[in-house]
């Protein structure tokens, strides 16, 4: 592969995981930007909020008390998107007008009783309780019997529509496979169908010797902008032995899990000097108890910030009508975020 030709002419590239392709138009980033480009002042937030509908003891949105948690804490959504007790219904007018009933389970999981932590300023020992909780939930879930997708995701700053700043993420189990995974493990069988082997194992495995997209790794996972990225300092948390799930996990990994996120966070929130927003979560197999040998547990950040914490990328125009688009390669992007600090700004002497 011609490195240089990819920093200077303009290209398509491809996503082998979700099987479409990206613009990369780099001579972009010569044009004259207007856009705010000012510090945001750290929101000073308390160990406690008397108002916030997470911090343990209070009373949430709908009536319901909170107990006085210590560590974690899982409640079912009080607006959940998604109802397991639901007629089922299946409609189809002339191909066109298709439609049916989907019931899933909702839940909230606050990751610490302090309002004003973030992963990156936890604890190790925080994290992993954190993990021991997404991946009992994972086991729960996936043993109701029509729940045959599980998703943990986290949405992190207002930007990214987070409702509140108490560190907490939510789990979707639903009976569909949703869009994404769907085409993932589309990717995932033909990639194994045709090579006879793993996807990411394979990709990670030309990553490592390549170096120029990775962030940071320890003994179990790895992070680095994917060639295929399209957000600004979008990145791909791939596991280095090959498995498919939280309930997979062997001793000792989830403390390695609990190192790359608090390091991969801190490096974010490094970069404009910020509580990085974006929107994360994990790919695991479906749970719908059938066997899938071709999937790799993976996780994508997703976040929107450009230039500074206040410029944020917009996918409109071009990027609704056709596809995305980004104006830093993915080489930058990684070689910023791997020169970065991993001690938190706020931690800094
Ligand atoms: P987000 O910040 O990612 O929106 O997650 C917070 C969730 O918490 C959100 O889905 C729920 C919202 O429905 N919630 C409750 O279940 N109870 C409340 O009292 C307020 C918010
Ligand atoms: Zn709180």
């Amino acid at each position: 592969m011609d490195a240089s030709l990819l920093q200077e002419v303009p290209h398509r590239r491809f996503n082998p995981l979700t099987r479409e392709w990206i613009l990369v138009s780099l001579h972009r980033t010569k044009r004259p930007w207007q856009g705010k480009v000012e510090k945001v002042a750290a929101a000073d937030l308390p160990a406690y909020d008397p108002t916030c509908y997470l911090c343990p003891g209070n009373m949430r949105a709908d009536g319901a008390k909170n107990p006085k948690f210590t560590s974690t804490f899982v409640f079912d959504n009080d607006y959940a998107a998604l109802l397991p007790d639901i007629p089922a219904f299946a409609e189809d007018e002339s191909g066109l007008l298709v439609a049916r009933s989907e019931p899933g389970i909702c839940r909230v999981i606050c990751f610490s009783p302090r309002h004003d932590l973030t992963t990156p300023r936890m604890s190790l020992d925080e994290i992993c309780e954190v993990i021991h909780v997404w991946a009992a939930q994972f086991v729960e879930l996936e043993k109701v019997d029509w729940v045959h997708h599980v998703q943990i995701f986290e949405n992190r700053g207002a930007i990214m529509g987070a409702s509140n700043p108490h560190p907490h993420c939510q789990v979707w189990a639903n009976a569909s496979l949703p869009v994404v995974p769907e085409k993932e493990l589309a990717s995932f069988r033909a990639y194994r169908d045709a090579k006879h082997s793993c996807l990411l194992c394979d990709y990670w495995e030309l990553e490592s010797r390549h170096r120029e997209r990775v962030i940071c790794e320890n003994d179990g996972f790895a992070v680095l902008v994917p060639f295929w990225a399209v957000w600004p300092f979008e990145t791909l948390l791939v596991s280095k032995r090959h498995f498919a799930s939280l309930e997979d996990f062997l001793p000792g990994e989830s403390q390695l899990l609990a190192d790359i996120l608090k390091r991969m966070t801190t490096r974010y929130d490094n970069l404009f000097e910020t509580s990085f927003p974006y929107s994360m979560g994990f790919h695991q197999r479906p749970t719908d108890s059938l066997h899938y040998p071709e999937w790799h547990f993976h996780a994508h950040y997703f976040p929107p910030l450009l230039r500074s914490a206040t410029v944020q990328k917009f996918m409109v125009g071009y990027e609704l009508l056709n596809n995305p688009q980004r104006d830093i390669t993915a080489e930058s992007a990684a070689a910023r975020l791997r020169e970065l600090s991993e001690t938190h700004y706020l931690d800094r002497a």
